[in-house]
């Protein structure tokens, strides 16, 4: 009897909060509504960007659930860049083969990197999420932990629709409102995506010509350097020694013969290079993981997604096109 009484308490008490929250979120959404009004966006763009809107609960347990990174590098990079992506990889190279290298003339970004960012954010277009852009966005705005950011993100994402990149039902992506081929969040979009075929559109949904473009306009803008590469595992003899040395900061970059003056040399034992650029050693996983010489590309790369996990991923998928498998 207890029993039950607990449990209808518990039923009463579930749907009073669901009701609730309902409420409260219909309330947040008009107050948006007003906000968007006030901001300059026309009415019918405001109606319609609104219409339908239900509270994405995926999209807050997602946001509440992102897992850890407890993997190592070792399994990050094996789960992130199988062997079937790099052969996808590489036919995909060889399939853009000219788009792709009109793209690197224009913006001093080699192929390589731009087929890996692609592969890596979407898997070359097939995984861009089924969210809708504004609802999770409204969603994740209205749940708090990060209202101005996810607000911020709201109102790039609504001149997106205003500048008529994208059909109202086409405008999706992860729950977290990264969109399309590229994964740009909307003020990513506003700031580095490219109408590259002149079409009037930026479409980093559906034109590969707008999605290459609008990758390596991305890198380009943050200061890509085409003659370099982004760095490459090396071997140092005092691991434990190394991690006083170890750092993406400024402070930390060293000319590669300095480098080469404290041991470190390339993973199979020979050399450095005898050029003259700086690098950063970095060891995401502690002295018992992978060493890599980081050059500034990388940090480049840290610019568009902030682990370091992700920046080895990303170079070393591009070195396996380079090789060709
Ligand atoms: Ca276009």
């Amino acid at each position: 009897m207890l029993k039950r009484v607990v449990m209808l308490l518990m039923c009463v008490s579930i749907s009073t909060f669901a009701q609730q929250t309902d409420a409260e979120f219909a309330e947040y959404v008009s107050n948006l509504k007003q906000e968007a009004l006030q901001k300059g966006f026309q009415a019918p763009l405001v109606e319609r960007a609104f219409a339908n809107l239900t509270y994405k609960k995926k999209a807050v347990t997602a946001d509440r659930n992102q897992p850890e990174t407890k993997l190592t590098l070792d399994r990050y990079l094996a789960t992130r860049v199988p062997d079937w992506k790099v052969q996808q990889a590489v036919e995909k190279a060889a399939e853009y083969e000219s788009l792709l290298s009109q793209v690197e003339k224009t913006y001093g970004v080699q192929k390589r990197f731009i087929v890996a960012l692609w592969g890596n954010e979407s898997n070359f277009g097939r995984i861009q999420g089924s969210f809708p852009v504004v609802g999770a966005l409204v969603t994740l705005a209205f749940d708090g932990r990060r209202e101005a950011f996810f607000k911020q993100q709201l109102f790039a994402a609504l001149t997106i629709l205003e500048q008529g990149h994208v059909d109202f039902e086409q405008f999706t992506g992860s729950w977290a409102g990264a969109m399309g081929q590229t994964q740009f969040i909307p003020t990513s979009f506003l700031n580095y995506a490219v109408d590259f075929d002149q079409d009037g559109k930026k479409d980093i949904w559906s034109n590969p010509a707008d999605v290459f473009a609008s990758i390596a306009n991305y890198l380009s803008s943050e200061g890509w350097q085409g003659d370099f590469t982004w760095g490459r595992q090396v071997s140092m003899p005092d691991a434990l020694a190394a991690q006083n040395y170890a750092g993406l900061s400024k402070e930390l970059m060293q000319p590669l013969s300095r480098w080469q003056d404290l041991g470190v040399r390339r993973y199979d034992g020979s050399d450095l290079p005898d050029v003259d650029i700086k690098a950063s050693l970095i060891m995401p996983d502690g002295e018992k993981g992978r060493i890599y010489l980081v050059y500034n590309n990388f940090h480049t790369l840290m610019r568009w997604n902030r682990s370091s996990y992700f920046g080895v991923s990303v170079g070393y998928l591009s070195d396996r096109i380079k090789r060709g498998y």
